[in-house]
């Protein structure tokens, strides 16, 4: 079953259309093309609002979510570790920050399944879960669900579970 944040924190009504921006795309153990980071996102963004009357576009300014690479200590008191472990940190509404940790091997092109590294993540499957927690999504029991606090290196997850769209339908 899927869980929220303690509150059940959400973006109110008068924010359903949601607005975002890359804030830095440096990324430095791979290079993802900009046009390549956008067309990922805009993917993940619109499995979540098939499944809700939320709708998300990409702003250059003053966005309500705003999406970045960093590296190690990035001054939000929750530092990356390098190569696996912490991946990504999306925080509960309405702060909107995601952070993707840059030391990764993100796939964001072509098939992650047969990537040559063993440490390759697919960068669509984590947008996907990052933006269920931005959202106001915590983790589900469930494991087929996005939000399933599990991920393997070299595996494609971008499909929402049942879970996950009952999770968010009773929360927008
Ligand atoms: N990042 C954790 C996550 O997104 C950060 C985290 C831990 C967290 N507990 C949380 C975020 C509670 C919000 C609420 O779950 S991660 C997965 C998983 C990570 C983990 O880098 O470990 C995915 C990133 F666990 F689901 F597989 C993406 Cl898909
Ligand atoms: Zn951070
Ligand atoms: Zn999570």
């Amino acid at each position: 079953l899927y869980t929220y944040f303690t509150g059940n924190p959400r973006w109110p009504p008068s924010q359903s259309q949601l607005t975002y921006a890359f804030t830095s795309t440096s990324t430095s153990t791979v290079s993802i093309s900009v046009s390549t980071l956008r067309e990922i996102f805009s993917r993940a963004f619109a499995r979540w609002a098939d499944a809700t009357t939320l709708t998300f576009t990409e702003v250059e300014n003053d966005a309500d979510i705003t999406i970045g690479f960093f590296s190690g200590d990035h001054g939000d008191g929750e530092p990356f570790d390098g190569v696996l472990g912490t991946l990504a940190h999306a925080f509960s509404p309405t702060d909107g920050r995601f952070h993707l940790d840059a030391a990764e091997q993100w796939v964001a092109d072509g098939d992650v399944t047969t990537a040559s590294s063993d440490a390759a993540i697919d960068l669509e499957s984590v947008a996907v879960h990052e933006i269920g927690h931005l959202l106001g999504l915590g983790h589900s029991s469930v494991e087929n669900a996005i939000m399933f606090p599990t991920i393997r290196t070299k595996t494609k997850k971008v499909d929402l579970a049942a879970d996950d769209v009952d999770g968010i339908q009773n929360l927008y």
